[in-house]
């Protein structure tokens, strides 16, 4: 990896993503590209940054041969509830990207890119608590069949075109930098920036939803780690379970009231109650922690006491 291109920089992942690569191959061989033209703060000067389409694939190969580019990091998607708002807009974008990002890989012989998948790929008939590497994936969203057909369509081409294609199945992703969007998971975000604003906060889905999650440092390890393994190694390619802590919006509150006493919850949920429902509770990450030493750092507790901390931060300076 010495000339990355990350497509929906700009996203929850993207920012932070972006900045972690930076800070370790150098600034100018790091491309943030994004459909929209306003750069998060914290990746708007260290590095080159470009409008890219990811429908464009004549867009994305005058990208990857300006900057010389031999890896890419395909972060652009639609997210589990905004691709239910229109399906034939998730399939389009999530899958017609993806493929272009891959004809690009083989045309350019680029060396290696990550196309990431999701806890979304599971559905009816899997076992929720531990669920295995190799199950049954049956999802109920066009997100979740798109992230499905997604490592299907990777681990063809590895094993039939020999190219180097890598992904995981992220769990529900917390972070203080880049707010999530359109996401099924994106509550455990929410309810911290409202825990410290307003000390309250009315929740999308049931008090008992457990979740598989992730704080954005353990997720930017996996993310690069899984990058950097030996391919030798990997028996697995584009479909790895990654886990941290999985939890419910009652846990959660519960947790963040040690920080914030006076924080209440309350519970409303919507449509997005039903896609929680159909994903699992807890992964196993087996295969990721033998095959390239994958390990989380945070815990509910730690990633609590850590978002409350930066975040309260935020508040006192006006920046929330
Ligand atoms: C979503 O909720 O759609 C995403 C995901 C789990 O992939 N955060």
């Amino acid at each position: 990896m010495k000339r990355i291109l990350v497509t929906g920089a700009y996203g929850q992942i993207g920012t932070e993503l972006v900045n972690e690569l930076r800070k370790r191959y150098g600034g100018d061989n790091v491309i943030a590209t994004d459909v929209r033209d306003n750069p998060p703060s914290l990746i708007a000067d260290n590095g080159p940054n470009e409008v890219l389409n990811i429908m464009d694939k004549t867009a994305i190969d005058s990208v990857v041969d300006k900057y010389n580019i031999d890896t890419i990091f395909h972060m652009a998607a639609l997210l589990s509830a905004t691709g239910e708002k229109d399906p034939f807009l998730c399939w389009d974008i999530n899958m017609n990207g993806t493929i272009n990002i891959i004809k690009t890989t083989i045309e350019k012989k680029l060396k290696k890119i990550f196309v990431p998948s999701s806890i979304a790929v599971w559905g009816p008939g899997v076992e929720t608590i531990n669920t295995p590497q190799e199950s049954v994936l049956q999802p109920t969203t066009m997100y979740g069949v798109t992230k499905v057909s997604g490592e299907i369509l990777s681990d063809y081409f590895v094993k039939k075109h020999g190219l180097d294609i890598r992904g995981l199945r992220y769990p529900g992703i917390i972070s203080s930098e880049t707010l999530p969007g359109g996401g099924t998971t994106d509550y455990a975000v929410e309810i911290f920036y409202e825990a410290v604003k307003h000390q309250k906060y009315d929740c999308f889905l049931k008090d008992d939803a457990t979740l598989p999650m992730m704080y954005m440092p353990d997720c930017i390890k996996a993310t690069i780690d899984l990058m950097e393994a030996d391919f030798d190694r990997l028996k697995h390619h584009s479909n790895f379970n990654v886990a941290a802590a999985s939890f419910s919006p009652s846990e959660l509150a519960a947790e963040i009231k040690k920080h914030i006493p006076n924080f209440e919850i309350t519970y409303t949920p919507d449509s997005r109650q039903k896609i929680a429902e159909s994903w699992p509770q807890v992964i196993d990450d087996s295969a990721a922690r033998s095959e390239w030493d994958w390990s989380h750092d945070f815990d509910l507790e730690k990633m609590t006491k850590n978002m409350v901390e930066v975040l309260t931060e935020k508040h006192k300076n006006g920046l929330i």
